[in-house]
This record gives C-alpha cells, sequence and structure tokens, in this order.
C-alpha cells in the first residue's frame, strides 16, 4: 500500500551492507542471524526473570520442580549453542568459561572467531538494572579444521564485526560491521529486530562523566584530575558536567553512545588481583572501543587507542576510556600532564 512503512529487519540490514561494501553476502548475515536469535531468548529468558525464580539461584529447584540457573549461565549456555551451530565459528571464549573453546564442526571453513561476554553487569540484575550481552567476531587466522587461541588474540582493529545487546526498557541489538553503528530494537510482538538508530553518530562533545567515583582515591593522579576538572564550575566550558553511572557497562555505553560524555572505568591502586583495570579487553573493551570509533568518538587504555593494544590472554583487563571525542582528548590532556609512563 502506498505510504505505509515497515522497518528494516537487521538479517536485511547485514545483508544490505555485505552486499554494498564486500560483494559476498552469506556468512556473517549468517553470524547475526545467529546472535540475534540467541539475543531473543535471552530476552524472553530476562524479561520473566523476577517471575519465574531464576534470579541467583544455582543449584536450587523452582516451583515447577525444574531445576533453576542462575541467569548469567542460562545466557551463556544459549550463547554457546547458538555458536557452535552452523558451522561459522571454529573458535569462542566467554567470560564464563576459563579456557576458549575449539569448535570442529564448520572445519577449516569456519571463517569467523567469537569472544562474548553472555551477560554483563549480571551484579545488577536482582535490582533489576539494565544487562547486556557483549560479542566481538574476527577473521579466523589459523586454517586447522579448530581454531587456535591465537585466532582470537587480535586486537580489536582487527574486528570483522562487534556489538551488544541491552536488555534494557526495550530490547535492543547495537552493532557495526564497520560501516558505521547501527541499532534495532525488538519488536516482541513479530519477533524481529528492527532498525529503529540508522547511522548513530556520538556527539562530538558531551556533558555527562560516568565512573564509579567510589575509586576516586585509588586512581592516579591524571584520572583524579580530569575527575576534579569535569565538575569543578566553569559556565563558560559548560561545566560541571553530569554526573551519570549505572554500574552496568552495556547501559553505561548505550547512553554514553547516544548522548555523548566519557565513560571511565580507570586502572586502581584498589584490589592487587586486577592492577591494570577491571573491564575485559578481549570481548568487553575492544568490541566497545571498534563502536565507539565507528561512531566518531574514541576509546582508550589513557593513552594507547583500545584497538591497537595487541590481547595476550584471553580474559586480559584494561583501564578502559571511551566516549565524545573532545571528552577525550581532555582526559588524555590530564593523564599525559599527571601520570608519568
Ligand atoms: P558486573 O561486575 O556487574 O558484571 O564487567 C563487569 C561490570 O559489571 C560492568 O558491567 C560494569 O561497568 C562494571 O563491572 C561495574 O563495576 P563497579 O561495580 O566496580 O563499578
Amino acid at each position: 500500500m502506498p505510504g505505509t512503512k515497515i522497518g528494516m529487519t537487521l538479517a536485511q540490514h547485514v545483508y544490505d551492507m555485505q552486499s554494498q561494501h564486500t560483494g559476498s553476502t552469506g556468512v556473517l548475515t549468517g553470524v547475526l542471524n545467529q546472535i540475534a536469535l540467541a539475543a531473543k531468548i535471552v530476552s524472553r529468558e530476562v524479561r520473566k526473570a523476577g517471575l519465574v525464580d531464576v534470579l541467583g539461584l544455582t543449584g536450587e529447584t523452582n516451583v515447577q520442580g525444574e531445576n533453576v540457573r542462575k541467569l548469567d549461565d542460562y545466557a551463556n549456555e544459549i550463547f554457546m549453542a547458538a555458536f557452535s551451530q552452523l558451522g561459522h565459528f571454529c573458535i569462542m571464549a566467554s567470560e564464563e568459561l576459563v579456557d576458549p573453546l575449539a569448535i570442529s564442526d564448520g572445519g577449516a571453513t569456519a571463517e569467523y572467531t567469537i569472544a562474548f561476554d553472555p551477560l554483563d553487569g549480571s551484579s545488577n540484575i536482582d535490582a533489576n538494572v539494565s544487562v547486556g550481552t557483549i560479542f566481538a567476531v574476527h577473521h579466523r587466522l589459523s586454517d586447522g579444521v579448530e581454531g587456535t587461541p591465537e585466532d582470537l588474540l587480535q586486537p580489536g582493529r582487527h574486528l570483522a564485526a562487534a556489538g551488544y545487546v541491552l536488555y534494557g526498557s526495550s530490547t535492543m541489538l547495537v552493532l557495526s560491521t564497520g560501516h558505521g553503528v547501527y541499532g534495532f530494537t525488538l519488536d516482541p510482538s513479530v519477533g524481529e529486530f528492527l532498525e529503529s538508530h540508522h547511522s548513530i553518530r556520538i556527539p562530538e562533545k558531551g556533558k555527562i562523566y560516568s565512573c564509579n567515583e567510589g575509586n576516586f582515591p585509588y586512581w592516579s593522579e591524571g584520572v583524579r584530575s580530569y575527575v576534579k576538572y569535569a565538575k569543578a564550575a566553569d559556565p563558560e566550558s559548560g561545566r560541571p558536567y553530569t554526573a551519570r553511572y549505572i554500574g552496568s557497562m552495556v547501559a553505561d555505553i548505550h547512553r554514553t553512545l547516544l548522548y555523548g560524555g566519557i565513560f571511565m572505568y580507570p586502572a586502581d591502586s584498589k584490589g592487587p588481583k586486577k592492577p591494570g583495570g577491571k573491564l575485559r579487553l578481549l570481548y568487553e573493551c575492544s568490541p566497545m572501543g571498534y563502536l565507539m570509533e565507528q561512531a566518531g568518538g574514541m576509546a582508550s587504555d589513557g593513552r594507547t587507542p583500545i584497538l591497537d593494544i595487541q590481547p595476550e590472554q584471553i580474559h586480559q583487563r584494561t583501564a578502559f576510556f571511551a566516549g565524545s571525542r573532545d571528552n577525550m582528548l581532555e582526559l588524555h590532556e590530564h593523564i599525559a600532564r599527571y601520570d608519568p609512563i
């Protein structure tokens, strides 16, 4: 009917992007369909978490007499099952697995690797705060039947695709295949992710700083100096900035992408176990850094672009800063001035 518009589905978007930019359409479309399917299943469970008693009760039995599991275990199982099928991936790494899992089903023709955090921010879930899934897809390097850890240990600069699913007031999948950042909202009535955010661009400068300021005494001089600057009154330059911190990375990054500003999880001297920061390079910072750059923003560890860091371990942690270009440059200035190398 003339004038009637129906949304662009995620599958159609990936197909179009691939045919426009690479001339080949099949495999990455299949990969992202698989991610979307798993996201829909996890979204369904997240939505009924409070009702069916799946919150934080590993090993217990619910009223139906079924075994109940923590939602992050469940999400991990669903995404692993999705990634094992179809023969696209030769190896996967999950926040929930100590070691990567090599996959032989696709043999030498499995083109991709995937690193993911199945349910990031899960410490928030019992309070009904938004959580998310983060994923990072690389082309494989090896050519054997199974992938190797080296296939996973690639810098973010080489990503083939990355994104996150935010289980918030609606479920959204935000994605880049290297040609901008696009957002898709799940329409539960038709069971499809429909394009809702066309070519997301982060504002060049934002007024929000986002960090766990309870760690202030444990940060470096440069980071402390920047946070003092962010909240100092200087109406001419639009300060003080506003503070917002959800404590759930996917939700904080999503807000930062849309509204601008800066998200920070600096290294701190609080826990000797995590001297380099809390967040994980491979399946948290690298994919989020990729989205930031693709949206016109920046992401770094305070000096080096996150996408240029060569990962050495699967669960490696890093300091992480991401956001609007101007805010990131301000931060870098403070770090360069006050923190000796
Ligand atoms: P969580 O521990 O709840 O899983 O990556 C872990 C993460 O959440 C991020 O989602 C979040 O940004 C950060 O940790 C919050 O850490 P703090 O509680 O130390 O602020």
